[in-house]
């Protein structure tokens, strides 16, 4: 698959999942406006079958380079991102790990049981960021006990290996000269910020300014009963150039750090 391929198809996935994300677009463009895409973002386990290596395979055989890499201490993930080696228009790849040996016996049992259960057929490198939740229905009791040590691999448990977010370019906005023009208008138009860390995370200094949505929610059919379960999100990035003139290209972990928490039930309306 080219990357266009890749990311028709990601897209195509993605919104069936997140339907604001598809509303903001359609509202960007009745404004005039071409949407690009900044970059897609990953979620795994570090689980040699399953970990980063092996989900950013469809994006190497695709062109993509390794670019930076970056460490989340307290949320106990580790991340690298890609870039496509000479087409600048290919969207940046952000994809992180839980480092599972940091947390209790049960979540690494449980992560394990997880990716025993995903049908050989299915773990295949070069499809696994296209299928979602690969193995079995998830429990509610077991969802939970995800949760109180981390969100991150509660949401995995029952979203599983997907883009979970696309982000607007806001560079390339016709009708938009700063994120708090783009963030006042998704507001106006009834969606809801994620405020953990602020507004807006990073500054003109770091180089890049970020916001986000708080994500959906989807039923989710437990073996227990049918839940709101957060699925996915809609990042805004705005890049400012750096002393040698060219826009910033990375990641800031500190920003990262609370862009994660976009799908934090914790932070949904109850
Ligand atoms: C990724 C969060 C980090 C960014 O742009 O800093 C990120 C995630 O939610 O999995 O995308
Ligand atoms: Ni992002």
């Amino acid at each position: 698959m080219n990357t266009v391929e890749i990311f028709d198809a990601l897209w195509k996935e993605y919104t069936e999942r997140t339907p604001s994300a598809q509303k903001i677009k359609d509202l960007f463009i009745t404004k005039g406006n071409n949407v690009f895409n900044d970059h897609v973002a990953f979620r795994t386990f570090d689980d040699e079958r399953v970990n980063i290596e092996v989900l950013a395979t469809p994006f190497i055989k695709a062109g993509y380079k390794e670019c930076g890499d970056y460490h989340f201490e307290k949320k106990k993930l580790y991340a690298k991102h890609y870039e496509h080696a000479t087409d600048k228009d290919a969207p940046r790849v952000f994809i992180s790990q839980l480092l599972t040996k940091e947390f209790s016996n049960d979540l690494q049992e449980t992560v394990k049981n997880m990716i025993d259960a995903i049908p050989s057929e299915n773990l295949n490198p070069q499809e696994l960021v296209f299928k979602g939740r690969l193995w079995e229905q998830p429990s509610f009791d077991v969802y939970e006990k995800l949760q109180e040590e981390t969100e991150y691999a509660a949401w995995l448990y029952v979203n599983g290996f997907c883009s979970n977010h696309f982000t607007v370019d806001v560079n390339k906005l016709d009708t938009f000269n700063s994120l708090q023009e783009v963030n006042e208008f998704v507001k106006e138009n009834g969606f809801k910020m994620n405020t953990s860390g602020g507004e807006i995370k990073g500054t003109p200094a770091e180089f890049l300014e970020q916001s986000s949505i708080l994500a959906d929610t989807i039923p989710v059919a437990f073996k227990e009963i049918t839940k709101e379960i957060t699925s996915c999100y809609y990042e805004f990035s705005f890049r400012h150039p750096m002393q040698n003139g060219e826009l910033y290209s990375g990641f800031i972990a500190g920003s990262a750090d609370k862009i994660f928490e976009s799908t934090d039930m914790k932070l949904q309306d109850k």
